[in-house]
């Protein structure tokens, strides 16, 4: 799924061999720099600006190629998890690092040469196009690729078969279920343990992608593979890090409210024997396989006033939506804010439900296969609030990719990461009661005096994922850099979970165990940081969409369902994809040209008054 979470086109104009013959011109051209003509006047053959963007031209139609090739391998691989299938994806995705990387050093060529800004960015673009880029060593590029196919197949097969009870096996949906609704330690416990004993078979081959992917990021110029991420933010990389450390710190006190007032319900529920109440919280107990959303234990927590009254699960069940019904609901919001209905190949070739008889990845994830129109979904929904709002997200993706599939190839992504997470994120931040009312689902919207348990329901989504968002690349970039040895690497994920989360593992964890691998974001190689962005981002595009509507009550009140001045604001930023920094795509849709956590801060801050009173007397923080 490497870019197909951001691009899409599809005029492939020339024939395969055209395009061939092409390449070849192209590639002997470079090779013997300028035309006859011109080399008259220079004998040294320095590159000309207008060569450069011929490479650039030439470079895009090739990428297009390989990548379409690359998504419907790919698109195959983790719909049917076989050897086969996951052979032929690794192949496809060796080509496309192979010829990435090619390409990336033909570019140095140009290096010096004053550029125009599209087509520098374009090269800047091409060289960050792969997550993990492949040295230029046909044998490693082979290595990798396989290496990587087979990381994310693994996680995919993953499943966990308890002892002693024969041929039943649990798939990680179901453990997830288990996470969500028990209250039971015991149980909880061996269920978390039973997914986490996925990872340890992938530690030695992470390992070796860690060091085949810094040989390729070296030979593009990269200190490493962390270091490369850390470069696509329109901004030295260590001001990107000086900036999450900023946005974190502006968080960081609703955050620990939040973690105190769990702890101290948590401690009620299961006693000070398991839940320390001054001490980080058991990884287990917080109703996520990965303690990142805490929104499932919301019963334990919630406020003995101002409970919403309803239940969005209950409500799809009541009014009886499937899971195609769930999706068209999705659809529907988008459409309502002006945008196009989603072509009829969507509904025929996505995935929507878990197959009984095959392994598949059934991590969410959104495509644009063609990077054109032939947009996907590919999700195994069950029917409940978590599941509605994660189709929101997916289709946020696919209204992006296909908004800005009239760019060229190289600016068919969101304007950075954080931007293709946040889209579908806040529209879901517009299921509001009215909104629930509007479409039939409520009667009447409860009062606003009962906002509280809305409010610290979306808190547990999305204030407790905060430190999450940002760690798991905190510890990727350590590994990257060789700050963290693999003989620490199990050891620093808890410190670091610790660190930020206030999270301990329930049970003593080792360097047999390899936790990060049991997170499919580690295992398939996804930058996570842009989660963390996306939660800052959303609450801005939010707010700045409903200035738009004219909404003047409380941000969480606010929907822009159906409102066309608001949904033109997003499409113009949409349309945009990564042809611009991305701090002008933000001012189009919000005026503002910076990252700015008061938006989630306000939005949630009724709650943290709340949560300050309910935490007086008690000890903040671990
Ligand atoms: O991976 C996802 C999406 C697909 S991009 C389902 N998310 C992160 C996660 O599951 O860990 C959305 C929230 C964070
Ligand atoms: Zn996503």
């Amino acid at each position: 799924m490497s870019r197909h979470l951001s691009v899409d086109l599809d005029h492939v104009l020339c024939s395969v061999a055209t395009l061939i013959l092409l390449i070849i011109s192209a590639v002997a051209a470079l090779a013997q720099g300028p035309p006859a003509e011109k080399k008259k006047s220079s004998a040294a053959a320095a590159p000309t600006v207008e060569e450069a963007r011929r490479f650039v031209e030439q470079a895009e139609k090739r990428l297009l190629e390989l990548w379409i090739k690359q998504g419907r391998a790919d698109w195959v691989a983790q719909n049917f998890i076989t050897d086969d299938t996951e052979s032929i994806s690794a192949e496809a995705d060796k080509e496309v690092k192979a010829e990435t990387a090619e390409l990336a050093a033909a570019a140095r060529r140009f290096d010096k040469l004053k550029l125009p800004d599209d087509v520098a960015r374009k090269i800047k673009l091409l060289k960050l196009s792969v997550d993990v880029p492949a040295p230029r060593n046909a044998a490693e590029q082979a290595e990798l690729a396989q290496i990587a196919a087979s990381l994310k197949g693994d996680y995919g097969k993953g499943k966990w078969c308890p002892e002693g009870e024969a041929g039943k096996c649990l798939s990680l949906g179901q453990m997830e279920r288990i996470l969500a609704e028990s209250r039971e330690p015991d149980q909880l416990l061996r269920v978390w343990r039973g997914w986490h004993a996925i990872a340890p078979p992938m530690r030695r081959r992470y390992q070796r992608l860690v060091e085949l992917g810094n040989k390729g990021a070296r030979e593009l110029g990269f200190a490493d593979v962390g270091a490369m991420w850390r470069s696509n933010y329109d901004m030295p990389p260590d001001a990107f890090r000086a900036e999450l450390e900023r946005l974190w710190q502006q968080v960081r006190p609703l955050y620990e409210s939040l973690h105190a007032y769990t702890r101290a319900q948590l401690v009620k529920k299961y006693g000070k024997n398991l839940v320390p109440d001054d001490g980080p919280i058991p990884a287990h107990l917080l109703g996520n396989m990965w303690s990142q959303q805490w929104n499932n234990i919301y019963p334990l927590l919630a406020p003995p006033a101002g409970d919403p009254g309803f239940d969005l699960t209950d409500l799809l069940k009541v009014k009886k939506v499937d899971e195609r019904g769930m999706v068209r609901y999705g659809e529907r919001f988008f459409i309502s804010l002006g945008f196009d209905p989603l072509p009829q190949t969507f509904w025929e070739r996505s995935l929507f439900t878990k197959p009984r008889d095959r392994d598949i990845v059934c991590h969410a994830s959104a495509w644009s296969i063609d990077y054109r129109n032939d947009l996907r979904l590919k999700m195994c929904i069950e029917i409940n609030d978590e599941d509605f709002t994660t189709i929101h997200h997916e289709l946020g993706h696919n209204f992006y990719q296909r908004a800005y599939n009239r760019q060229p190839p190289l600016f068919q992504n969101s304007a950075n990461d954080g931007f293709h997470e946040a889209v579908g994120d806040t529209i879901a931040l517009s299921v509001t009661p009215e909104y629930l009312k509007k479409i039939g689902f409520l009667e009447t919207a409860p009062p606003p005096a009962d906002d509280l348990g809305l409010l610290l329901k979306r808190a547990l989504d999305k204030v407790a994922f905060l430190p999450f968002g940002l760690l798991v690349d905190q510890w990727r970039w350590k590994v990257f850099s060789g700050d963290v040895k693999p003989a620490d690497y199990n050891k620093e994920w808890w410190e670091l979970r610790r660190q930020y989360q206030g999270v301990a593992p329930p049970v003593v964890r080792g360097e047999a165990d390899f936790d990060p691998g049991a997170k499919y974001h580690v295992p398939a190689n996804v930058p996570y940081t842009r989660y963390f962005l996306a939660t800052i981002l959303q609450f801005q595009f939010h707010r700045a969409m409903c200035r738009e509507a004219g909404f003047t009550g409380p941000l969480h009140r606010c929907s822009v369902y159906d409102n066309k001045a608001a949904g033109a604001k997003l499409k113009e930023m949409l349309e945009m994809g990564q042809s611009r920094p991305w701090p002008e795509a933000l001012e189009a849709l919000t005026g503002e040209k910076q990252l700015d956590a008061t938006a989630i801060l306000d939005y949630f801050a009724p709650l943290k008054k709340w949560l300050e009173e309910q935490n007086a007397g008690h000890k903040v923080g671990w």
